[in-house]
C-alpha cells in the first residue's frame, strides 16, 4: 500500500492567491507522502482543470508521490492517476473499481463503522474518515466526530488503511494517529499556510515526536 501518513488534498480553490503548482512543490519538499487533486467550485473550465491536473500529475511523478483524483473517474483515467477517491454520494465504489481495474488505488469516504465495512467489501484500498474536527474547506461537511470514530472503525477492521480528515492541524495530528489512523489528510493547514513547506514539516515533526 501507498504511504498515507501525510496526505495533501488540493485544488486551485484552496490556494487563495498562490499558484497550486508552487504549493504542491513546497508541500512535497516539506514531506507530504500522497496527493489528491480535488478541484471543486473553482470556476475553472474543464480544459483549465485538465491542464492544471497534468502539471500536478507530472510533479507527483517526478517525486514519486502517489497522485489520486477526487470524484471523477474520467479525469483520473485521462491523467493516468494512481488512484481515485469517491465519497458516499459519488459514483459507487464497486463500479469505480470496475472502471479503474485492480492496479489503481481506490479510496472511499466513510463516516461510520458500517460505511467502512461496506467500503472494504466494495473494493476500497483505504478509507477517509471524517470530519474529525470542524473544517472550513468543505462547506457541506457533517458535524465533527472526534478521533474516537477512528478507534471504533479500527477495532472492527484491524488491517484497513485509514486516513483521518477534517480540521487536522500539526498539533492535532498525533491524536488522530494514536486513535488508530495510518495517516492524516489535510487541505487548509498546508494550502493556506504562509509557508506550505514549513506547514508540511510541522506535521512531520509532530507525528515523529508524539506518536509511538
Ligand atoms: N477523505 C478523503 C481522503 N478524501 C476526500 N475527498 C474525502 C474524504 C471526502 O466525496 P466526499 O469525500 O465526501 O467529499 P468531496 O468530494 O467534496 O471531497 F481519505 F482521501 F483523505
Ligand atoms: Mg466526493
Amino acid at each position: 500500500m501507498i504511504d498515507l501518513s501525510l496526505y495533501l488534498i488540493m485544488g486551485s480553490q484552496d490556494c487563495l492567491k498562490k499558484d497550486p503548482v508552487q504549493v504542491l512543490r513546497e508541500a512535497i519538499e516539506g514531506g507530504i507522502t500522497c496527493f489528491q487533486f480535488r478541484e471543486k467550485n473553482s470556476g475553472r473550465s474543464w480544459s483549465e482543470i485538465i491542464q492544471l491536473g497534468r502539471e500536478l500529475r507530472q510533479i507527483c511523478r517526478e517525486h514519486q508521490i502517489p497522485f489520486i483524483v477526487n470524484d471523477r473517474v474520467d479525469l483520473g483515467l485521462l491523467l493516468d492517476a494512481d488512484g481515485i477517491h469517491v465519497g458516499q454520494q459519488d459514483f459507487p465504489a464497486q463500479d469505480v473499481r470496475k472502471l479503474i481495474g485492480e492496479k489503481r488505488i481506490l479510496g472511499v469516504s466513510a463516516k461510520t463503522p458500517h460505511e467502512a465495512q461496506q467500503a472494504l467489501q466494495n473494493g476500497a484500498d483505504y478509507i477517509g474518515v471524517g470530519p474529525i474536527y470542524a473544517t472550513s474547506s468543505k462547506p457541506d461537511a457533517d458535524l465533527p466526530k472526534g478521533p474516537a470514530v477512528i478507534t471504533e472503525i479500527r477495532q472492527q477492521l484491524p488491517s484497513l488503511p485509514i486516513v483521518g480528515i477534517g480540521g487536522i492541524t500539526p498539533e492535532r495530528a498525533p491524536a488522530v494517529i494514536s486513535a488508530g489512523a495510518n495517516g492524516v489528510s489535510v487541505i487548509s493547514a498546508i494550502t493556506r499556510a504562509p509557508s506550505p513547506y514549513q506547514a508540511a514539516q510541522a506535521f512531520r515533526k509532530q507525528m515523529a515526536e508524539n506518536t509511538i
